[in-house]
Protein backbone atom coordinates (compact mmCIF):
# COMPACT_ATOMS: atom_id res chain seq x y z
CA UNK A 1 0.00 0.00 0.00
CA UNK A 2 2.59 2.42 -0.70
CA UNK A 3 0.63 4.92 -3.47
CA UNK A 4 -0.07 8.26 -2.08
CA UNK A 5 -3.90 7.80 -3.20
CA UNK A 6 -4.26 4.93 -0.84
CA UNK A 7 -2.22 6.51 2.23
CA UNK A 8 -3.74 9.66 1.81
CA UNK A 9 -6.96 9.85 -0.39
CA UNK A 10 -8.03 13.01 0.66
CA UNK A 11 -4.91 15.01 -0.59
CA UNK A 12 -5.17 12.89 -3.22
CA UNK A 13 -8.51 14.39 -4.27
CA UNK A 14 -6.76 17.94 -4.14
CA UNK A 15 -3.78 17.19 -5.94
CA UNK A 16 -5.37 15.85 -8.97
CA UNK A 17 -8.24 18.69 -8.81
CA UNK A 18 -5.37 20.82 -8.98
CA UNK A 19 -3.80 19.11 -11.93
CA UNK A 20 -6.75 19.21 -13.61
CA UNK A 21 -6.95 22.19 -13.40
CA UNK A 22 -4.04 23.08 -14.86
CA UNK A 23 -3.89 20.75 -17.90
CA UNK A 24 -7.15 22.60 -18.55
CA UNK A 25 -5.45 26.05 -18.60
CA UNK A 26 -2.74 24.09 -20.83
CA UNK A 27 -5.25 23.42 -23.30
CA UNK A 28 -6.79 26.35 -23.39
CA UNK A 29 -3.92 28.18 -23.32
CA UNK A 30 -2.44 25.78 -26.08
CA UNK A 31 -4.92 26.46 -28.85
CA UNK A 32 -4.39 30.59 -28.35
CA UNK A 33 -0.93 29.42 -28.61
CA UNK A 34 -1.50 28.15 -32.35
CA UNK A 35 -3.55 30.94 -33.13
CA UNK A 36 -1.20 33.05 -32.90
CA UNK A 37 1.87 30.96 -34.11
CA UNK A 38 -0.17 30.85 -37.60
CA UNK A 39 -1.43 34.31 -36.79
CA UNK A 40 1.78 36.57 -36.61
CA UNK A 41 3.83 33.91 -39.20
CA UNK A 42 0.66 35.25 -41.99
CA UNK A 43 -0.16 31.41 -42.15
CA UNK A 44 -3.49 31.20 -40.89
CA UNK A 45 -5.49 34.49 -39.88
CA UNK A 46 -8.63 33.63 -38.36
CA UNK A 47 -8.80 36.63 -35.76
CA UNK A 48 -8.80 40.69 -36.49
CA UNK A 49 -5.50 42.12 -35.55
CA UNK A 50 -7.32 43.37 -32.49
CA UNK A 51 -8.60 40.57 -31.03
CA UNK A 52 -4.69 38.95 -31.27
CA UNK A 53 -4.40 40.65 -28.05
CA UNK A 54 -7.21 38.99 -26.56
CA UNK A 55 -5.76 35.71 -27.97
CA UNK A 56 -2.14 36.96 -26.43
CA UNK A 57 -3.32 37.62 -22.85
CA UNK A 58 -5.47 34.41 -23.17
CA UNK A 59 -2.24 32.24 -23.81
CA UNK A 60 -0.02 33.88 -21.40
CA UNK A 61 -2.30 34.33 -18.67
CA UNK A 62 -3.31 30.45 -19.09
CA UNK A 63 0.22 28.99 -19.71
CA UNK A 64 2.16 30.56 -17.17
CA UNK A 65 -0.04 31.94 -14.52
CA UNK A 66 -2.78 28.91 -14.70
CA UNK A 67 -1.44 26.09 -16.04
CA UNK A 68 2.11 26.54 -13.55
CA UNK A 69 0.34 27.39 -10.73
CA UNK A 70 -2.02 25.04 -9.98
CA UNK A 71 0.49 22.27 -11.47
CA UNK A 72 3.12 23.14 -8.71
CA UNK A 73 -0.11 23.49 -5.93
CA UNK A 74 -0.80 20.12 -6.91
CA UNK A 75 2.72 18.36 -6.98
CA UNK A 76 3.46 20.89 -3.24
CA UNK A 77 0.92 19.36 -1.95
CA UNK A 78 1.81 15.90 -2.41
CA UNK A 79 5.90 16.64 -1.00
CA UNK A 80 4.51 18.10 2.02
CA UNK A 81 2.05 15.40 2.88
CA UNK A 82 4.28 12.65 1.57
CA UNK A 83 7.46 13.91 2.96
CA UNK A 84 6.26 15.11 6.27
CA UNK A 85 4.11 11.54 6.29
CA UNK A 86 1.50 13.31 7.59
CA UNK A 87 -2.20 14.39 6.96
CA UNK A 88 -3.26 18.26 6.23
CA UNK A 89 -3.78 19.89 9.59
CA UNK A 90 -7.36 20.60 8.52
CA UNK A 91 -8.38 19.43 4.89
CA UNK A 92 -11.38 21.61 5.25
CA UNK A 93 -8.59 24.94 4.61
CA UNK A 94 -7.03 23.07 1.93
CA UNK A 95 -10.18 22.50 0.05
CA UNK A 96 -10.69 26.68 1.05
CA UNK A 97 -7.03 27.42 -0.66
CA UNK A 98 -7.94 25.69 -3.96
CA UNK A 99 -11.63 27.37 -4.05
CA UNK A 100 -10.75 30.42 -3.47
CA UNK A 101 -7.87 30.10 -6.64
CA UNK A 102 -10.76 28.41 -8.74
CA UNK A 103 -13.02 31.38 -7.80
CA UNK A 104 -9.99 34.05 -8.78
CA UNK A 105 -9.69 32.37 -11.91
CA UNK A 106 -12.98 32.59 -13.07
CA UNK A 107 -13.36 36.16 -12.69
CA UNK A 108 -9.93 36.97 -14.63
CA UNK A 109 -10.89 34.55 -17.17
CA UNK A 110 -14.41 36.09 -17.71
CA UNK A 111 -12.62 39.80 -17.91
CA UNK A 112 -10.49 38.19 -20.64
CA UNK A 113 -13.18 35.99 -22.84
CA UNK A 114 -15.09 39.34 -22.64
CA UNK A 115 -12.71 40.43 -25.01
CA UNK A 116 -14.16 38.30 -27.34
CA UNK A 117 -17.21 39.59 -27.99
CA UNK A 118 -18.91 43.63 -27.50
CA UNK A 119 -21.79 42.48 -25.63
CA UNK A 120 -20.18 43.04 -22.44
CA UNK A 121 -17.88 45.40 -21.12
CA UNK A 122 -15.52 43.41 -20.10
CA UNK A 123 -12.14 43.64 -21.20
CA UNK A 124 -8.64 42.64 -19.90
CA UNK A 125 -6.19 42.60 -23.07
CA UNK A 126 -3.51 43.60 -21.13
CA UNK A 127 -0.89 40.91 -21.53
CA UNK A 128 -0.11 38.77 -18.76
CA UNK A 129 2.49 41.39 -17.53
CA UNK A 130 -0.81 43.76 -16.87
CA UNK A 131 0.79 46.51 -15.73
CA UNK A 132 -0.38 50.28 -16.91
CA UNK A 133 -0.70 52.09 -18.81
CA UNK A 134 -3.22 49.11 -20.00
CA UNK A 135 -6.20 48.76 -18.19
CA UNK A 136 -8.35 46.05 -18.05
CA UNK A 137 -12.02 45.83 -16.48
CA UNK A 138 -11.36 45.94 -12.36
CA UNK A 139 -13.00 42.35 -11.85
CA UNK A 140 -9.48 40.86 -14.09
CA UNK A 141 -7.34 42.80 -11.17
CA UNK A 142 -9.88 41.52 -7.99
CA UNK A 143 -9.62 38.04 -9.83
CA UNK A 144 -6.08 37.70 -9.54
CA UNK A 145 -5.80 39.11 -5.97
CA UNK A 146 -8.29 36.72 -5.64
CA UNK A 147 -6.23 34.15 -6.72
CA UNK A 148 -2.98 34.62 -5.04
CA UNK A 149 -4.84 34.69 -1.89
CA UNK A 150 -5.06 31.21 -2.66
CA UNK A 151 -1.50 30.21 -3.14
CA UNK A 152 -0.75 32.11 0.04
CA UNK A 153 -2.91 30.61 2.15
CA UNK A 154 -1.95 27.48 0.56
CA UNK A 155 1.68 28.27 1.87
CA UNK A 156 0.13 28.86 5.40
CA UNK A 157 -1.33 25.51 4.86
CA UNK A 158 1.94 23.77 4.08
CA UNK A 159 3.66 25.64 7.10
CA UNK A 160 1.15 24.34 9.28
CA UNK A 161 2.17 20.50 8.64
CA UNK A 162 5.75 21.81 8.56
CA UNK A 163 5.47 23.75 12.20
CA UNK A 164 3.57 20.61 13.60
CA UNK A 165 5.98 17.98 11.84
CA UNK A 166 8.91 20.05 13.93
CA UNK A 167 7.45 19.44 17.29
CA UNK A 168 6.98 16.04 16.41
CA UNK A 169 11.04 15.95 15.46
CA UNK A 170 13.39 18.08 17.29
CA UNK A 171 16.47 18.55 16.15
CA UNK A 172 15.52 16.78 12.89
CA UNK A 173 16.72 17.98 9.35
CA UNK A 174 13.31 18.84 7.45
CA UNK A 175 12.71 16.12 4.60
CA UNK A 176 14.08 17.50 1.41
CA UNK A 177 10.92 18.39 -0.46
CA UNK A 178 9.25 19.87 2.39
CA UNK A 179 12.28 22.29 2.51
CA UNK A 180 11.96 23.16 -0.84
CA UNK A 181 8.18 23.71 -0.79
CA UNK A 182 9.09 26.11 2.32
CA UNK A 183 12.17 27.83 0.61
CA UNK A 184 9.90 28.45 -2.42
CA UNK A 185 6.94 30.06 -0.76
CA UNK A 186 9.20 32.37 1.16
CA UNK A 187 10.36 33.39 -1.86
CA UNK A 188 7.21 33.43 -3.26
CA UNK A 189 5.85 35.83 -0.31
CA UNK A 190 8.75 37.94 -0.61
CA UNK A 191 7.79 38.51 -4.88
CA UNK A 192 3.82 39.09 -4.52
CA UNK A 193 4.66 42.05 -2.07
CA UNK A 194 5.15 43.78 -5.59
CA UNK A 195 2.73 43.01 -7.47
CA UNK A 196 -0.24 43.13 -4.48
CA UNK A 197 1.06 47.10 -3.94
CA UNK A 198 1.08 47.82 -7.66
CA UNK A 199 -2.92 46.28 -7.36
CA UNK A 200 -4.47 47.11 -4.65
CA UNK A 201 -2.90 50.38 -4.34
CA UNK A 202 -2.69 51.79 -7.80
CA UNK A 203 -4.07 49.80 -10.77
CA UNK A 204 -7.74 48.46 -8.89
CA UNK A 205 -8.20 51.80 -7.94
CA UNK A 206 -7.72 53.40 -11.15
CA UNK A 207 -9.37 50.62 -13.26
CA UNK A 208 -12.53 51.49 -10.51
CA UNK A 209 -12.00 55.16 -11.36
CA UNK A 210 -11.06 56.05 -7.73
CA UNK A 211 -8.34 57.71 -9.19
CA UNK A 212 -7.79 59.08 -12.74
CA UNK A 213 -3.82 58.53 -13.24
CA UNK A 214 -1.06 56.37 -12.20
CA UNK A 215 2.57 56.73 -11.96
CA UNK A 216 3.12 53.72 -14.85
CA UNK A 217 6.83 53.44 -13.92
CA UNK A 218 5.92 52.27 -10.43
CA UNK A 219 3.90 49.56 -11.91
CA UNK A 220 5.87 48.75 -13.70
CA UNK A 221 8.86 48.59 -11.65
CA UNK A 222 6.34 46.73 -8.90
CA UNK A 223 5.23 44.47 -11.19
CA UNK A 224 8.93 42.92 -12.23
CA UNK A 225 9.77 43.09 -8.37
CA UNK A 226 7.13 40.23 -8.89
CA UNK A 227 7.82 39.08 -12.22
CA UNK A 228 11.37 38.08 -12.28
CA UNK A 229 10.53 36.06 -9.08
CA UNK A 230 7.47 34.41 -10.56
CA UNK A 231 9.68 32.53 -13.10
CA UNK A 232 11.41 30.91 -9.68
CA UNK A 233 7.90 29.80 -8.72
CA UNK A 234 7.60 28.27 -12.22
CA UNK A 235 11.28 27.02 -12.02
CA UNK A 236 11.36 25.67 -8.41
CA UNK A 237 8.76 22.82 -8.63
CA UNK A 238 10.58 21.43 -11.95
CA UNK A 239 14.20 21.72 -10.07
CA UNK A 240 12.51 19.68 -7.45
CA UNK A 241 11.29 17.14 -9.94
CA UNK A 242 15.00 17.04 -11.39
CA UNK A 243 16.20 16.22 -8.32
CA UNK A 244 14.11 14.21 -6.28
CA UNK A 245 12.36 12.24 -9.45
CA UNK A 246 14.80 12.26 -11.84
CA UNK A 247 18.03 10.49 -10.32
CA UNK A 248 15.59 8.14 -8.73
CA UNK A 249 14.21 7.39 -12.82
CA UNK A 250 17.80 6.87 -13.77
CA UNK A 251 18.06 4.29 -11.78
CA UNK A 252 20.06 6.06 -8.66
CA UNK A 253 20.47 8.56 -5.93
CA UNK A 254 20.71 12.05 -6.04
CA UNK A 255 24.30 13.10 -5.88
CA UNK A 256 23.93 15.59 -3.00
CA UNK A 257 21.05 16.53 -0.40
CA UNK A 258 22.72 19.66 1.03
CA UNK A 259 23.92 21.30 -2.21
CA UNK A 260 20.11 21.22 -3.18
CA UNK A 261 19.10 22.68 0.14
CA UNK A 262 21.75 25.75 -1.05
CA UNK A 263 20.27 25.82 -4.71
CA UNK A 264 17.14 26.57 -2.86
CA UNK A 265 18.34 28.76 0.04
CA UNK A 266 19.81 30.88 -2.78
CA UNK A 267 17.11 31.28 -4.80
CA UNK A 268 15.11 32.58 -1.54
CA UNK A 269 17.73 34.88 -1.48
CA UNK A 270 18.50 36.25 -4.76
CA UNK A 271 15.40 35.95 -6.88
CA UNK A 272 13.74 39.60 -5.73
CA UNK A 273 16.80 41.93 -5.87
CA UNK A 274 16.73 40.96 -9.64
CA UNK A 275 13.74 42.34 -11.29
CA UNK A 276 14.95 45.74 -12.57
CA UNK A 277 16.81 43.35 -15.10
CA UNK A 278 13.89 43.95 -16.89
CA UNK A 279 13.48 47.34 -16.91
CA UNK A 280 17.30 48.46 -18.63
CA UNK A 281 15.67 50.51 -21.34
CA UNK A 282 13.01 52.31 -19.15
CA UNK A 283 13.66 55.87 -19.00
CA UNK A 284 13.12 56.86 -15.23
CA UNK A 285 15.82 54.50 -13.49
CA UNK A 286 19.24 55.54 -13.26
CA UNK A 287 21.82 53.36 -14.79
CA UNK A 288 23.40 52.39 -11.43
CA UNK A 289 20.31 50.43 -9.80
CA UNK A 290 20.52 48.86 -13.38
CA UNK A 291 24.01 47.96 -12.97
CA UNK A 292 23.19 46.38 -9.77
CA UNK A 293 20.45 44.38 -11.17
CA UNK A 294 22.88 42.78 -13.39
CA UNK A 295 24.98 42.39 -10.47
CA UNK A 296 22.75 40.78 -8.85
CA UNK A 297 21.21 38.14 -11.64
CA UNK A 298 24.70 36.80 -12.75
CA UNK A 299 24.99 36.19 -8.96
CA UNK A 300 21.65 34.32 -9.62
CA UNK A 301 23.16 31.81 -12.02
CA UNK A 302 25.16 30.37 -9.48
CA UNK A 303 22.04 27.77 -8.15
CA UNK A 304 21.12 27.01 -11.97
CA UNK A 305 24.78 26.28 -12.65
CA UNK A 306 25.06 24.34 -9.23
CA UNK A 307 21.76 22.30 -10.47
CA UNK A 308 23.66 21.59 -13.87
CA UNK A 309 26.33 20.02 -11.93
CA UNK A 310 24.26 18.26 -9.42
CA UNK A 311 21.92 16.48 -11.57
CA UNK A 312 24.07 15.47 -14.27
CA UNK A 313 26.01 13.46 -11.33
CA UNK A 314 23.38 12.17 -10.60
CA UNK A 315 21.99 10.82 -14.09
CA UNK A 316 25.37 9.62 -14.52
CA UNK A 317 25.67 7.69 -11.57
CA UNK A 318 21.66 6.12 -12.15
CA UNK A 319 23.08 5.11 -15.51
CA UNK A 320 26.26 3.59 -14.11
CA UNK A 321 24.45 1.32 -11.06
CA UNK A 322 22.52 0.05 -14.34
CA UNK A 323 25.75 -0.92 -15.73
CA UNK A 324 26.70 2.19 -17.66
CA UNK A 325 30.53 2.56 -18.54
CA UNK A 326 32.79 4.78 -20.40
CA UNK A 327 33.42 9.19 -20.55
CA UNK A 328 29.98 9.54 -22.31
CA UNK A 329 29.08 6.16 -22.95
CA UNK A 330 26.77 5.57 -19.80
CA UNK A 331 24.70 7.78 -21.50
CA UNK A 332 23.41 4.97 -23.42
CA UNK A 333 22.09 3.22 -20.46
CA UNK A 334 19.94 5.81 -19.70
CA UNK A 335 16.38 4.50 -19.49
CA UNK A 336 15.43 6.38 -22.67
CA UNK A 337 12.17 4.40 -23.31
CA UNK A 338 10.09 6.00 -20.41
CA UNK A 339 8.70 9.47 -21.11
CA UNK A 340 9.23 10.19 -17.93
CA UNK A 341 13.13 10.38 -17.67
CA UNK A 342 13.52 11.03 -21.41
CA UNK A 343 11.25 14.13 -20.68
CA UNK A 344 12.92 15.60 -18.39
CA UNK A 345 16.35 15.12 -19.08
CA UNK A 346 15.38 16.57 -22.84
CA UNK A 347 13.98 19.42 -20.54
CA UNK A 348 16.58 19.91 -19.19
CA UNK A 349 18.85 19.51 -21.64
CA UNK A 350 17.02 22.73 -23.56
CA UNK A 351 17.10 24.56 -20.08
CA UNK A 352 20.95 24.37 -20.79
CA UNK A 353 20.43 26.60 -23.98
CA UNK A 354 17.70 29.14 -22.38
CA UNK A 355 19.94 29.39 -19.47
CA UNK A 356 22.14 31.22 -22.22
CA UNK A 357 19.80 33.38 -23.51
CA UNK A 358 18.96 34.19 -20.43
CA UNK A 359 22.65 35.30 -19.77
CA UNK A 360 22.57 37.62 -23.30
CA UNK A 361 18.81 39.10 -21.65
CA UNK A 362 20.90 39.86 -17.95
CA UNK A 363 23.86 41.71 -19.70
CA UNK A 364 23.34 45.41 -19.82
CA UNK A 365 24.39 46.09 -23.15
CA UNK A 366 23.29 43.00 -24.69
CA UNK A 367 19.70 43.37 -23.73
CA UNK A 368 19.51 46.57 -26.06
CA UNK A 369 19.69 44.26 -28.74
CA UNK A 370 17.44 41.63 -28.33
CA UNK A 371 15.06 43.51 -25.82
CA UNK A 372 11.31 43.96 -27.14
CA UNK A 373 11.98 41.67 -30.16
CA UNK A 374 10.64 37.69 -30.35
CA UNK A 375 14.31 36.89 -28.85
CA UNK A 376 12.55 37.50 -25.67
CA UNK A 377 9.51 35.00 -26.30
CA UNK A 378 12.40 32.45 -27.55
CA UNK A 379 14.07 32.79 -24.44
CA UNK A 380 10.98 32.05 -22.51
CA UNK A 381 9.77 29.26 -24.55
CA UNK A 382 12.82 27.23 -23.57
CA UNK A 383 12.89 28.09 -20.30
CA UNK A 384 8.81 28.34 -19.01
CA UNK A 385 7.73 26.32 -22.08
CA UNK A 386 9.96 23.88 -22.05
CA UNK A 387 12.30 22.97 -19.24
CA UNK A 388 9.47 24.05 -16.82
CA UNK A 389 6.57 22.58 -19.25
CA UNK A 390 7.85 19.46 -20.37
CA UNK A 391 8.94 18.49 -17.05
CA UNK A 392 5.54 19.27 -15.64
CA UNK A 393 4.30 16.90 -18.64
CA UNK A 394 6.80 14.02 -18.43
CA UNK A 395 6.73 13.96 -14.75
CA UNK A 396 2.89 13.56 -14.97
CA UNK A 397 3.68 9.97 -16.38
CA UNK A 398 5.53 9.13 -13.22
CA UNK A 399 2.87 11.44 -11.23
CA UNK A 400 -0.15 10.20 -12.24
CA UNK A 401 -0.54 6.60 -10.68
CA UNK A 402 0.58 8.08 -7.40
CA UNK A 403 -2.83 10.27 -7.25
CA UNK A 404 -5.26 8.81 -9.00
CA UNK A 405 -3.79 4.45 -8.56
CA UNK A 406 -4.42 3.96 -12.62
CA UNK A 407 -1.17 2.79 -14.42
CA UNK A 408 -0.20 4.96 -17.69
CA UNK A 409 -1.94 4.09 -21.00
CA UNK A 410 1.14 3.85 -22.92
CA UNK A 411 4.54 3.78 -22.02
CA UNK A 412 5.71 4.75 -26.04
CA UNK A 413 2.66 7.06 -27.10
CA UNK A 414 4.12 9.17 -24.28
CA UNK A 415 7.18 8.87 -25.43
CA UNK A 416 6.18 10.23 -28.60
CA UNK A 417 4.63 12.75 -27.14
CA UNK A 418 7.64 14.02 -25.14
CA UNK A 419 9.73 14.25 -28.33
CA UNK A 420 7.06 15.81 -30.17
CA UNK A 421 7.23 18.82 -27.85
CA UNK A 422 11.14 19.05 -27.78
CA UNK A 423 11.23 18.91 -31.37
CA UNK A 424 8.54 21.84 -31.91
CA UNK A 425 10.11 24.03 -29.32
CA UNK A 426 13.11 23.40 -31.36
CA UNK A 427 11.97 24.95 -33.99
CA UNK A 428 10.03 27.18 -32.61
CA UNK A 429 12.88 28.44 -30.21
CA UNK A 430 15.33 28.19 -32.62
CA UNK A 431 13.30 30.42 -34.97
CA UNK A 432 12.40 33.11 -32.88
CA UNK A 433 15.68 33.88 -31.33
CA UNK A 434 16.97 34.37 -34.69
CA UNK A 435 14.58 36.52 -36.16
CA UNK A 436 14.55 38.22 -32.54
CA UNK A 437 17.85 39.36 -33.65
CA UNK A 438 17.04 40.31 -37.09
CA UNK A 439 15.22 42.25 -34.82
CA UNK A 440 11.59 41.44 -35.17
CA UNK A 441 9.53 43.11 -32.46
CA UNK A 442 7.49 40.95 -29.51
CA UNK A 443 3.92 42.18 -28.91
CA UNK A 444 2.66 42.39 -32.41
CA UNK A 445 -0.19 41.17 -34.19
CA UNK A 446 1.50 42.23 -37.50
CA UNK A 447 5.26 41.91 -37.96
CA UNK A 448 5.68 42.30 -41.41
CA UNK A 449 7.00 45.19 -43.19
CA UNK A 450 6.23 44.69 -46.23
CA UNK A 451 3.53 42.57 -46.26
CA UNK A 452 3.31 38.61 -46.13
CA UNK A 453 5.97 37.38 -48.31
CA UNK A 454 7.20 33.77 -48.35
CA UNK A 455 10.77 33.11 -49.53
CA UNK A 456 12.14 29.76 -49.03
CA UNK A 457 15.28 30.96 -48.57
CA UNK A 458 17.23 29.22 -45.52
CA UNK A 459 17.65 31.38 -43.08
CA UNK A 460 15.17 34.03 -44.43
CA UNK A 461 12.76 35.84 -42.55
CA UNK A 462 10.49 33.84 -43.97
CA UNK A 463 11.63 30.72 -43.58
CA UNK A 464 12.38 31.46 -39.87
CA UNK A 465 8.29 32.10 -39.79
CA UNK A 466 7.62 29.05 -41.75
CA UNK A 467 9.94 27.36 -38.87
CA UNK A 468 7.43 29.08 -36.11
CA UNK A 469 4.50 28.04 -37.41
CA UNK A 470 5.58 24.35 -38.08
CA UNK A 471 7.20 24.54 -34.43
CA UNK A 472 3.37 25.52 -33.34
CA UNK A 473 2.10 22.96 -35.03
CA UNK A 474 4.42 20.30 -33.98
CA UNK A 475 3.76 21.39 -30.39
CA UNK A 476 0.11 21.13 -30.80
CA UNK A 477 -0.13 18.04 -31.73
CA UNK A 478 1.98 17.01 -28.51
CA UNK A 479 -0.50 18.50 -26.90
CA UNK A 480 -3.60 17.07 -28.25
CA UNK A 481 -1.99 13.66 -27.39
CA UNK A 482 -1.04 14.65 -24.00
CA UNK A 483 -4.81 15.33 -23.02
CA UNK A 484 -5.54 11.99 -24.68
CA UNK A 485 -2.90 10.11 -23.23
CA UNK A 486 -4.23 12.27 -19.85
CA UNK A 487 -7.50 11.14 -20.29
CA UNK A 488 -6.86 7.44 -21.53
CA UNK A 489 -4.89 7.17 -18.25
CA UNK A 490 -7.05 8.58 -15.73
CA UNK A 491 -10.30 7.05 -16.49
CA UNK A 492 -8.06 3.64 -16.78
CA UNK A 493 -9.26 2.06 -20.40
CA UNK A 494 -6.53 0.25 -20.31
CA UNK A 495 -6.73 -0.98 -17.03
CA UNK A 496 -2.62 -0.85 -16.48
CA UNK A 497 -1.87 -1.33 -12.65
CA UNK A 498 -0.12 1.59 -10.91
CA UNK A 499 3.65 0.48 -10.58
CA UNK A 500 4.18 0.79 -6.64
CA UNK A 501 7.28 3.40 -6.74
CA UNK A 502 6.24 5.77 -4.87
CA UNK A 503 9.59 5.55 -2.25
CA UNK A 504 12.06 8.54 -3.19
CA UNK A 505 15.70 6.98 -2.30
CA UNK A 506 17.99 8.60 0.27
CA UNK A 507 20.86 10.99 -1.41
CA UNK A 508 24.47 9.95 -1.67
CA UNK A 509 25.14 12.83 0.64
CA UNK A 510 22.15 12.51 3.23
CA UNK A 511 20.45 15.75 4.57
CA UNK A 512 22.40 15.13 8.07
CA UNK A 513 25.62 16.31 6.09
CA UNK A 514 23.82 19.34 5.80
CA UNK A 515 24.83 22.79 7.55
CA UNK A 516 21.80 22.79 10.94
CA UNK A 517 22.04 26.62 9.44
CA UNK A 518 20.24 26.24 6.69
CA UNK A 519 17.66 24.81 8.60
CA UNK A 520 17.16 28.29 9.62
CA UNK A 521 14.51 29.71 7.46
CA UNK A 522 13.68 32.70 9.39
CA UNK A 523 17.26 34.22 8.67
CA UNK A 524 17.42 33.25 5.15
CA UNK A 525 14.57 35.37 4.67
CA UNK A 526 15.61 38.20 6.81
CA UNK A 527 18.72 38.59 4.83
CA UNK A 528 16.78 38.15 1.43
CA UNK A 529 14.55 41.28 2.66
CA UNK A 530 17.75 43.50 3.42
CA UNK A 531 18.96 42.68 0.18
CA UNK A 532 15.70 43.65 -1.45
CA UNK A 533 15.49 46.83 0.40
CA UNK A 534 19.16 47.37 -0.42
CA UNK A 535 18.33 47.29 -4.21
CA UNK A 536 14.72 48.35 -4.38
CA UNK A 537 14.49 51.48 -2.03
CA UNK A 538 16.37 53.90 -3.73
CA UNK A 539 14.84 53.71 -7.42
CA UNK A 540 11.35 53.04 -6.07
CA UNK A 541 12.14 56.67 -3.83
CA UNK A 542 13.41 58.39 -6.53
CA UNK A 543 10.58 57.38 -9.10
CA UNK A 544 7.92 58.44 -6.37
CA UNK A 545 9.76 61.69 -6.27
CA UNK A 546 10.14 62.09 -9.78
CA UNK A 547 6.38 61.95 -10.04
CA UNK A 548 4.95 61.71 -7.69
CA UNK A 549 2.63 57.93 -6.62
CA UNK A 550 -0.30 58.54 -9.14
CA UNK A 551 1.86 60.22 -11.98
CA UNK A 552 0.09 60.39 -15.12
CA UNK A 553 -1.34 57.27 -16.78
CA UNK A 554 0.87 56.47 -20.35
CA UNK A 555 3.90 58.88 -19.54
CA UNK A 556 5.99 55.98 -20.38
FE1 LIG B 1 14.39 34.88 -18.10
C1 LIG B 1 12.94 37.58 -19.66
C2 LIG B 1 17.25 36.66 -17.60
C3 LIG B 1 15.77 32.21 -16.38
C4 LIG B 1 11.31 33.36 -17.99
N1 LIG B 1 12.51 35.37 -18.73
C5 LIG B 1 12.12 36.51 -19.37
C6 LIG B 1 10.72 36.47 -19.65
C7 LIG B 1 10.26 35.28 -19.14
C8 LIG B 1 11.39 34.61 -18.57
C9 LIG B 1 8.82 34.79 -19.14
O1 LIG B 1 18.10 39.60 -17.64
C10 LIG B 1 9.91 37.54 -20.40
C11 LIG B 1 9.21 38.51 -19.52
C12 LIG B 1 8.42 39.47 -20.38
O2 LIG B 1 7.31 39.11 -20.80
O3 LIG B 1 8.95 40.54 -20.70
N2 LIG B 1 16.20 34.50 -17.21
C13 LIG B 1 17.24 35.35 -17.15
C14 LIG B 1 18.37 34.69 -16.50
C15 LIG B 1 17.93 33.43 -16.17
C16 LIG B 1 16.57 33.33 -16.60
C17 LIG B 1 19.71 35.28 -16.24
N3 LIG B 1 13.70 33.13 -17.35
C18 LIG B 1 14.41 32.19 -16.66
C19 LIG B 1 13.55 31.11 -16.26
C20 LIG B 1 12.29 31.44 -16.71
C21 LIG B 1 12.40 32.71 -17.40
C22 LIG B 1 14.02 29.91 -15.48
C23 LIG B 1 11.01 30.71 -16.58
C24 LIG B 1 10.84 29.56 -16.00
N4 LIG B 1 14.99 36.74 -18.57
C25 LIG B 1 16.17 37.30 -18.22
C26 LIG B 1 16.18 38.73 -18.60
C27 LIG B 1 14.94 38.99 -19.20
C28 LIG B 1 14.23 37.73 -19.15
C29 LIG B 1 17.25 39.71 -18.41
C30 LIG B 1 14.46 40.33 -19.75
C31 LIG B 1 14.63 40.37 -21.23
C32 LIG B 1 14.04 41.64 -21.82
O4 LIG B 1 14.82 42.48 -22.26
O5 LIG B 1 12.81 41.80 -21.85
C33 LIG B 1 18.75 32.39 -15.42
O6 LIG B 1 18.03 31.96 -14.27
C34 LIG B 1 19.10 31.22 -16.26
C35 LIG B 1 20.07 30.30 -15.55
C36 LIG B 1 20.18 28.95 -16.23
C37 LIG B 1 21.29 28.28 -16.48
C38 LIG B 1 21.23 26.93 -17.15
C39 LIG B 1 21.68 25.77 -16.24
C40 LIG B 1 21.43 24.47 -16.91
C41 LIG B 1 20.75 23.43 -16.36
C42 LIG B 1 20.49 22.21 -17.21
C43 LIG B 1 21.02 20.94 -16.64
C44 LIG B 1 20.85 19.81 -17.61
C45 LIG B 1 20.10 18.71 -17.39
C46 LIG B 1 19.89 17.71 -18.47
C47 LIG B 1 19.38 18.44 -16.11
C48 LIG B 1 22.63 28.82 -16.13
C49 LIG B 1 20.23 23.46 -14.97
C50 LIG B 1 21.10 17.05 -18.92
C51 LIG B 1 20.68 16.07 -19.95
C52 LIG B 1 21.45 15.08 -20.37
C53 LIG B 1 20.91 14.20 -21.40
C54 LIG B 1 22.81 14.83 -19.84
CU1 LIG C 1 13.91 38.11 -15.12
Amino acid sequence: MNLFVDRYPEEAWIVRAALASSFLALFLGGIMGLIQGLHRTGFLQIVQDSTYYTVLTLHGVSMVLLFTIYFLVGFFQWAVTDSLDRSAEDIRFTKLWYFLMVAGTVMAAAAILGGFTDATNLEADVLYTFYAPLEAHPIFYIGLVTFVIGTWLAGVDWFRSWWAWKKEHPGERTPLRAFMVMTTMLMWYLATIGVAAAILFFILPWSLGLVDSVNSLLTRTLFWFFGHPVVYFWLMPAYMMWYVILPKLAGGRLFSDPLARIVFVLFLLLSVPTGIHHQYVDPGIAEGFKFVAMTNTMFLLLPSLLTAFTVVASMEHGARQRGGTGRLGWLRSLPWNKPAFTGMALAGLMFAAAGFSGMVNAGMNLNYVIHNTLWVPGHFHLTVGTAVALTFMASTYWFLPQITGNGVFSQRLGLVQVLLWFLGMVFMGNAMHRIGLAGEPRRTAEPFYDGVTFDTALGSISELHFQIALGSVILTVSLLLFMAHLFLSWFDVASNPAPDNGVIPEALSGPENAPIVLENLRLWTAIALVLILLTYALPLASIVSANGFFGSAGTL
